[in-house]
C-alpha cells in the first residue's frame, strides 16, 4: 500500500520505494548467465575471461564428482553422515574464485567446492566426513576454519576474524557462508550488526538453497528476500542468482574489493536450490514433490556453463569426457587413500576440541581409552 511506502537507499545508492510488499525490487536478482546457456550483454568481464570460466567449470565438475563418490561411500557404510552440494557448486566455487589466499574462509557444511577451490584436499574432506578429526587439520589453508556444522554459530567468528583484520591494519577479508535457514538464528543478527557497527572487513554470502531441512523458506521467515536483511544491520547487500557463477563471482569480487578498502561488510544473497537430501541421513521426498525438484534441475548452475562454453567454442564433448576421467581418477585415488587410512585411536576426538582438556573432559577421555583397551573392537570405517 502507498502509505507504506518510503523511500530508502537501494543496494547502488540510488532511491527505492520500500515497503511490506516492494523489497524484491529494492534487491533486483542479478543474473548474467541464464539457464539456457545465454548470456546477458552487460555480463562483467569473468563472463569473457574463457581461461577463468574454464578453472570455474573443472572446479565445479571435481566438487560434483567428489560428491557422488562421498554418497556412495556412506551409503556402503564407510562414511559418516553426508551433506551433498549436489546444484550448489556455483556459490561456493563462485566465492572462492574471487577470494585472495589470504583471506579466511569461515564455511559451513556444504561449501565443498570452497574448499577444494582453496587448497583442501578431497582426502581430507573424506576424512573429515569419516569422522577423523585430522581432516580438520587441513595442510593448505592453514588459516581458513573447518565445517561448522552448528548452524550459524560460526557467523560471529568470523565477525571476529574480521575485527582481528581491523585491528591489525591487514588488508585481508573474513567470507563466511552460511544457510537460509541460519539466517533466522540470533548469531546471524549479531555478527551483521557487530559488522556493520565496526565496519569490519567480512563478507556473509547467504546460500538460499530454498530448504533448511523439512522446513522451506516460506516457513523460516516472512522477509520477503534475505538480502534485505542486511538493511537494519546498516550494511551492504545484494542478491544475485546462485546458479549463474559468473554473478555470484562478480559479486563477491566487488563486495572483497570494497572490504579491502576499507568501505565495510556485505551480505550476498546467492538463491539456488538443494537438488539431494538435506544429509544422507534424510529423505526429501517426504516433504517435497519430484515435480518441484526436476524444475530446479532445469536450472542447475553447470549445465549452463557448459552450454556457455561450448556455444563460445571453448568446449568440446571431448574435452568433457576427459574431464569427467580425469576428476573420477582423482576422487577415487582420495577415496582409496582415505580407506587404507588406519582410524585415529577414540581419545583423539577429546585431544583436537581444547587446547587445555577441561577436567570434566579428561574424565571422559580416560574412560573412552579404558573402554578402548578393555578389548573392544574398534568398527573403523562406519556410519555412526
Ligand atoms: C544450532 C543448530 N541447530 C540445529 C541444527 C540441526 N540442523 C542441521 S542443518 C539444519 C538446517 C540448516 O538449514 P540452512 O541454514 O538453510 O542450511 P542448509 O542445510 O540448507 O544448507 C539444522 C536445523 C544444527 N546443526 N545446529
Ligand atoms: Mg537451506
Amino acid at each position: 500500500m502507498a502509505s507504506d511506502t518510503k523511500k530508502a537507499a537501494g543496494p547502488d545508492g540510488s532511491a527505492v520505494a520500500i515497503g511490506p510488499g516492494s523489497w524484491a525490487a529494492a534487491f533486483p536478482q542479478r543474473r548474467y548467465l541464464a539457464p539456457d546457456g545465454t548470456m546477458a550483454a552487460a555480463a562483467p568481464a569473468i563472463a569473457r575471461d574463457g581461461e577463468r570460466l574454464i578453472a570455474l567449470y573443472r572446479a565445479m565438475t571435481l566438487t560434483r564428482c567428489f560428491d557422488t563418490k562421498a554418497i556412495a561411500l556412506q551409503r556402503t557404510g564407510r562414511l559418516g553422515t553426508y551433506a551433498s552440494s549436489l546444484g550448489q557448486e556455483a556459490v561456493a566455487v563462485g566465492v572462492a574464485s574471487a577470494m585472495r589466499p589470504e583471506d579466511v574462509l569461515v564455511p559451513s557444511f556444504r561449501e565443498h567446492g570452497a574448499q577444494l577451490w582453496r587448497g583442501v584436499t578431497s582426502y581430507e574432506l573424506f576424512l573429515y566426513w569419516g569422522g577423523d578429526e585430522r581432516g580438520s587439520d587441513f595442510a593448505g589453508p592453514r588459516q581458513d576454519f573447518p565445517v561448522s556444522i552448528p548452524v550459524a554459530s560460526h557467523a560471529p567468528h568470523s565477525a571476529g576474524v574480521a575485527l582481528a583484520f581491523k585491528l591489525r591494519s591487514e588488508k585481508r577479508v573474513s567470507v563466511c557462508i552460511l544457510g537460509d535457514g541460519a539466517t533466522s538464528k540470533g548469531d546471524f543478527y549479531e555478527a551483521i550488526n557487530f559488522a556493520g557497527v565496526w565496519r569490519l572487513p567480512a563478507l556473509f554470502v547467504v546460500a538460499n538453497n530454498q530448504w533448511a531441512i523439512s522446513v522451506p523458506r516460506a516457513a523460516q521467515t516472512a522477509a520477503q528476500t534475505l538480502a534485505q536483511k542486511a538493511v537494519a544491520a546498516g550494511i551492504a547487500a545484494e542478491q544475485v542468482d546462485g546458479n549463474d557463477v559468473i554473478a555470484v563471482a562478480d559479486a563477491a569480487e566487488r563486495a572483497l574489493a570494497r572490504a579491502r578498502a576499507g568501505e565495510g561488510p556485505t551480505l550476498i544473497e546467492a538463491v539456488t536450490y538443494r537438488l539431494g537430501d538435506h544429509t544422507t541421513a534424510d529423505d526429501a521426498s517426504r516433504y517435497r514433490d519430484d515435480a518441484e525438484v526436476s524444475r530446479h534441475w532445469t536450472e542447475e548452475p553447470m549445465s549452463r556453463l557448459r552450454q556457455y562454453l561450448a556455444a563460445q567454442g571453448l568446449w568440446s564433448a571431448d574435452q568433457e569426457e576427459t574431464l569427467l576421467a580425469q576428476c573420477s581418477a582423482e576422487i577415487d585415488a582420495a577415496a582409496d587413500r582415505y580407506l587404507a587410512t588406519p582410524p585415529e585411536p577414540p581419545e583423539a576426538m577429546f585431544d583436537h576440541l581444547y587446547a587445555v582438556l577441561p577436567p570434566s573432559m579428561a574424565a571422559q577421555r580416560d574412560a573412552a581409552l579404558a573402554e578402548a583397551l578393555s578389548g573392544q573392537e574398534n568398527p573403523g570405517r562406519t556410519d555412526g
